[in-house]
């Protein structure tokens, strides 16, 4: 692994970006009730919103001030060297125009069917000489397969043919699973093995591929690289490689309501303590339903690079 992890435990400080159709909902969904339930990017699951009721409200789901631009250089100015964006979280919606089914940005959607985010960060980050790469989750909210054991495996051909276009399409430099763990109900059929197998597969498309220890059950022994959550661990366990991810305030997806922002002398206190015990620091933003991200987040990584630039660290 030391090879194609060589960019990876130089490029500590990373962007994280929680972004999908839960984004338009802003954190708030209007029960029938008239009662108003909040949460960002669980909100589909932990507001019961109904399947119908969800697509209807992505299908106005139009991110048209996403500038890929401009998060790259707030990434950039802050120090980040590299980006990590959801291209599928457990709610199954897909960020890029997949061949695979019809529940993605370009076609349940209103957006301009001609654009295409993941391709403009590609070419924004390279153009900055930031690396890009995919979250992407195993539980799938929305796919008709998931999680039955007994059609599970017609869901896993669709996961493979979505990461290959992923792959194929974007060449990104790193691939974050998540949503390996067990759920109670419905259980995750997903098991050690079925991440040993998906990490040959994807081995084989792209031997450069960093990967996150999510794809397996997040053990020491599964992917490239450790996971922690909202937490710096005390110490480094041997060799491995980890990167700690966090909230810029409460919640990885946007919401409205969430004004809980760490201050800028926290975040960096954060990624000093992060990177001194050879951990990366993958600090995240939500974009809003247009697709800007927050002001505060954007003023607070400017100041973190200010930070850094003045105390010659950046
Ligand atoms: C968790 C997810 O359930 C959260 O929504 C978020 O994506 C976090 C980074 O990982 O497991």
């Amino acid at each position: 692994t030391a090879d194609r992890t060589n960019w990876f435990r130089q490029d500590r400080f990373g962007m994280f970006i929680h972004f999908g159709a839960y984004s338009n909902l802003e954190g708030e969904y209007k029960k029938a009730d008239g009662s108003v339930c909040r949460d960002a990017e669980w909100i589909q699951r932990q507001c019961d919103i109904p399947k119908a009721e969800y697509e209807k409200q992505a299908a106005t789901f139009n991110p048209a001030d996403f500038d890929a631009k401009a998060v790259v250089k707030a990434a950039k100015d802050a120090g980040m060297r590299y980006i990590v964006i959801t291209s599928k979280h457990h709610e199954g919606y897909a960020m890029w125009p997949t061949k695979v089914n019809d529940w993605n940005l370009r076609d349940h959607s209103s957006f301009d069917k001609k654009r295409d985010i993941l391709a403009e960060l590609k070419k924004a980050s390279d153009d900055a000489g930031i690396k890009l790469g995919f979250y992407y989750s195993i539980w799938d909210w929305h796919d008709p397969d998931f999680p039955d054991p007994a059609t599970f495996p017609k869901y896993e051909k669709r996961m493979r043919a979505q990461l290959k276009e992923l792959v194929d399409n974007y060449d990104p430099a790193l691939l974050w699973f998540d949503g390996e763990w067990d759920t109670d109900k419905p259980n995750n059929p997903w098991t050690a093995k079925d991440g040993e197998k998906l990490e040959a597969y994807l081995r084989d498309l792209d031997p450069d591929l960093v990967i996150n220890n999510r794809v397996g059950k997040r053990r020491v022994v599964d992917g490239d690289y450790g996971t922690p959550e909202q937490e710096i661990p005390g110490a480094p366990v041997d060799g491995q490689l980890w990167e700690s991810c966090m909230t810029l305030n409460g919640h990885w997806g946007f919401a409205r309501y969430d004004t809980n922002w760490k201050s800028s002398s926290t975040l960096v206190r954060n990624l000093l303590s992060t990177t001194s015990r050879s951990g990366n620091y993958l600090l995240n933003v939500g974009p809003d339903a247009r697709g800007r991200v927050p002001q505060p987040s954007v003023d607070r990584l400017k100041q973190m690079g200010d930070w850094l630039r003045t105390s010659g660290q950046g």
